[in-house]
């Protein structure tokens, strides 16, 4: 008797709902406290309030449900049919994701937008022929040097392990003489403890999620390229919304791309000065770090051409047109 109930019960509902809700997981690699995931959360609100609950978006953060590496591929194969990856970490499929990570290419926020507008048409084509479609994008704040004892040129970063994030941060690595080993963020303050890593190039706010200075020492800001963030979404999840759902859903999008923008600054100052009250030593890399690190850019922009081709060449070109 109370089964048939309980079904009748369910039965009213689904009749009553008319259009059941379609729902969504989205895995993010980051902590539940960055500014990412807490855009992602409001990302993910506004489609529900948008589309009257007709969307319902999980958010997943900090790496639980899928960690960052695995997360691109989760979307691509309907695992999942939203998520958000840091693109140039997939830098060996496709030349085009490591654009945001070439050193001194775009290293202001101002730079990051001009070329992310420049790339983002060849970007979406690229994602598209790998089954996904691009909602948004945000960048890290600019990426300087942790290290745990003072360094002023590249010299003093012989044999240093350090830990990478893509294989650009691999690269310079190798190119400045240290030993890189590949860590997920959610795992760094336990790779720092142990030893396993000793430094690394990240943002402000990824050395205060983790609460670096629990074994580092210096932040030297280099403004290095500000890595970004791409939400996306399973095209055949996206093929399945009604047009009036996908038009709330690109309204969201532009909506996250503009506020995540606004908190990815915010967030500079304040983690900035959190790194500093916490012990570490803040401030600029030395002039001679910096000349050292900027013919390292070179290098790793004409290596990054030759990958590329030419549509990375006409994305640079387009990029440098718009910045004069
Ligand atoms: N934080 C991420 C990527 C860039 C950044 O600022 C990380 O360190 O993994």
């Amino acid at each position: 008797m109370k089964t048939m109930l309980g079904m009748a019960a369910a039965m009213t509902l689904s009749a009553g709902a008319a259009i059941a809700a379609e729902e969504w997981d989205m895995p993010m690699a980051y902590s539940d406290s960055n500014f990412h995931t807490q855009n992602g959360k409001i990302f993910a609100n506004c489609v529900r309030t948008g589309t009257g609950g007709e969307l319902d978006i999980t958010v997943h953060g900090g790496g639980s449900l899928f960690k960052g590496g695995e997360i691109k591929r989760a979307i691509q194969t309907g695992q999942v049919q939203i998520g958000e990856r840091l693109l140039s970490a997939h830098q060996n499929e496709e030349p085009i994701f490591g654009i945001d990570s070439i050193p001194f290419l775009a290293s202001s926020f101002d730079a990051s937008e001009t070329l992310f507008a420049a790339t983002r048409e060849t970007l979406e084509e690229t994602l598209e022929e790998q089954n996904l479609k691009l909602l948004y994008s945000v960048p890290w704040p600019p990426q300087g040097f942790y290290f745990k004892k003072e360094v002023n040129n590249v010299a003093d970063m012989e044999g240093i392990k350090f830990r990478s994030y893509n294989s650009a941060t691999a690269r310079l690595a190798e190119l400045t003489g240290m030993v890189p080993v590949q860590i997920e963020a959610a795992e760094i303050s336990q790779a720092f403890a142990t030893g396993v890593a000793e430094s690394m190039i990240s943002s402000g706010a990824t050395g205060y999620d983790r609460k670096v200075w629990e074994s580092l020492t210096h932040f030297y800001e280099v403004d290095g390229w500000l890595p970004r963030n791409s939400v996306m979404v399973n095209m055949d999840s996206w093929d399945d919304l009604d047009e009036g759902v996908q038009n709330v859903v690109m309204g969201c999008a532009e909506l996250a791309a503009y506020s995540g923008l606004w908190r990815s600054k915010q967030y500079t100052d304040f983690t900035m000065k959190g790194l500093a009250s916490n012990g570490m030593t803040v401030g600029p890399a030395s002039e001679e770090l910096v000349d050292e690190l900027k013919v390292i850019g070179e290098t790793m922009t004409t290596e990054w051409l030759n990958a590329a081709g030419e549509s990375g060449e006409a994305v640079v070109k387009a990029y440098k047109e718009a910045t004069k």
